[in-house]
């Protein structure tokens, strides 16, 4: 018994300390386990204070912004970039940036956005009243049944055009609905309008910044399903807006008075005279009333101005219809569009506004880069050089560079004062400032850390 005891008490404490050592195993586990649970917390409020720095800072972007174009010297003008903060815009801990394009040649952007503002005119007016289905019908995706379809979907009857659709279309969809029959209110109500895709809206440019990320460039590796070659195959979005609209409240160019005033303010009696009389010419007894001008660019060329003269008459005038694209900023894609210009001149207008960036005062640099009067007067109606309206697209980061947040603003200036017309939160669309940005940021994220 005597040698048997201490055995069993032996592998008693044995079992014992197993149990002690499983505890404390135990309670060790539950220690780490909270200790990470913990650092995560912290990490993720960390994240979200980040995160509500962005936001402040896109807020305080927007303020500026507004600020600088209520104070901008003329009306109608493009914001110069030079006097525009655009680029890693510190804000306390956080950085802002302003998304935007490079009209010229963003279609080859690879690893960084254009910053800048977007101007809103540089795109078709979905609700312009000269629009129709043959100008658009050769941009990049549509066809001539879309095009159809979205004159029909915002005209006011219910009467099919040619390749349009109306209700009896709708009618015969899995969810039946009617046609609109009223203006577009967004670009993204094109999803409605028969035949639309989402990748004939949103072409390969899944994070809409104008730039060709990486899963843009992969094929069908991730979304969106693209055609990797190197270049950034926009959608239709990129080519429309709701937005630009000119007051019309300068002077009337058929009216002989009130352009005699105008011309006489501006460049004196003498020249006003001769001007006018080539406008106006006297009718001999029997012949019928010239004409009336169509666009501002037909009383330019049939004024006989210089182009120096006429950029001092230009902003006092009024445009004869509204919704016009603006000439000097407008992709070539767009600039095609319109009817004068085509194919023929696109290319044409794009390189001559890049070597010239000082006759881009007035429309009168689009007759002499094209040099074919007929046809600028047949472009004239729909072009201007003026911009009322702009997109915002406010990226920023907090302390740091996390919590990314993105906000798209619509602001419009055409009532004097900027007025915010369209806010939306758009930070679910993921990074979109680009590679290089954020190599940059890396980069000085680790010499802060190390510091
Ligand atoms: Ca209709
Ligand atoms: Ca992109
Ligand atoms: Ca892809
Ligand atoms: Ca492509």
């Amino acid at each position: 018994m005597k040698l048997h005891a201490p055995t069993k008490s032996k592998r008693e404490n044995g079992s014992l300390l197993i149990i002690v050592l499983w505890i404390a195993f135990g309670l060790v586990a539950l220690t780490l386990y909270f200790a990470h649970a913990m650092n995560q917390e912290l990490h993720a409020s960390d994240n979200r204070v980040a995160a509500l720095e962005a936001n402040q800072a896109i807020d305080g972007a927007a303020r500026y912004l507004s600020n600088y174009l209520a104070s901008s010297v003329y009306p109608g003008a493009l914001p110069n970039p030079a006097d525009l903060h655009c680029e890693a815009v510190p804000v306390g801990d956080a950085k802002f940036w302003f998304i935007g394009r490079d009209t010229n040649d963003w279609e080859t952007s690879t690893a960084k956005p254009a910053f800048g503002l977007v101007d809103e005119a540089s795109k078709i007016n979905l609700n312009a009243p000269w629009l129709t289905a043959d100008m658009i019908q050769y941009l990049p995706g549509m066809t001539p049944q879309i095009a159809g379809a979205i004159i029909d979907w915002r005209d006011s009857d219910g009467s099919v055009s040619t390749d349009g659709a109306e209700d009896e279309t709708y009618g015969r969809l899995t969810t039946p609905y009617k046609t609109k029959n009223a203006p577009f209110e967004s670009v993204e109500e094109l999803r409605l309008v028969a035949g639309m895709t989402k990748d004939i809206l949103y072409g390969e440019d899944a994070n809409e910044n104008g730039v060709l990320d990486a899963n843009e460039n992969d094929a069908d590796n991730s979304a969106p399903n693209d055609n990797r070659d190197g270049r950034l195959d926009p959608g239709l979005m990129e080519y429309f807006t709701v937005y630009s609209a000119e007051p019309m409240t300068g002077t009337n160019i058929n009216t002989q008075e009130d352009v005699q005033t105008l011309l006489e303010t501006t460049l004196g009696q003498s020249r006003a005279t001769e001007i006018v009389g080539q406008l106006f010419p006297r009718r001999g007894p029997g012949r019928p009333p010239a004409a009336s001008m169509s666009s501002v660019m037909e009383f330019y060329l049939k004024g006989g101005f210089t182009a120096d003269e006429f950029a001092q008459v230009y902003d006092n005038l009024s445009p004869t219809t509204n919704c016009l694209v603006n000439v000097n900023t407008a992709s070539q894609a767009v600039l095609e569009c319109l009817p004068g210009i085509g194919t023929d001149y696109g290319a044409t207008l794009v390189t001559y506004r890049e070597s010239n960036p000082s006759k881009l005062t007035s429309v009168a640099w689009v007759a002499e880069a094209m040099n074919n009067d007929t046809n600028a007067v047949l472009a004239g109606p729909y072009i201007t050089t003026h911009s009322y309206q702009y997109t915002a697209d406010i990226a920023a980061v907090g302390h740091h560079n996390r919590g990314y947040q993105r906000v798209r603003f619509v602001f419009d200036t055409s009532e004097g004062s900027p007025i915010i017309v369209r806010r939306q939160d758009i930070t679910h669309l993921g990074w979109a400032l680009g590679k290089d940005t954020r190599t940059e940021l890396l980069a000085s994220a680790k010499e802060t850390q190390t510091r």
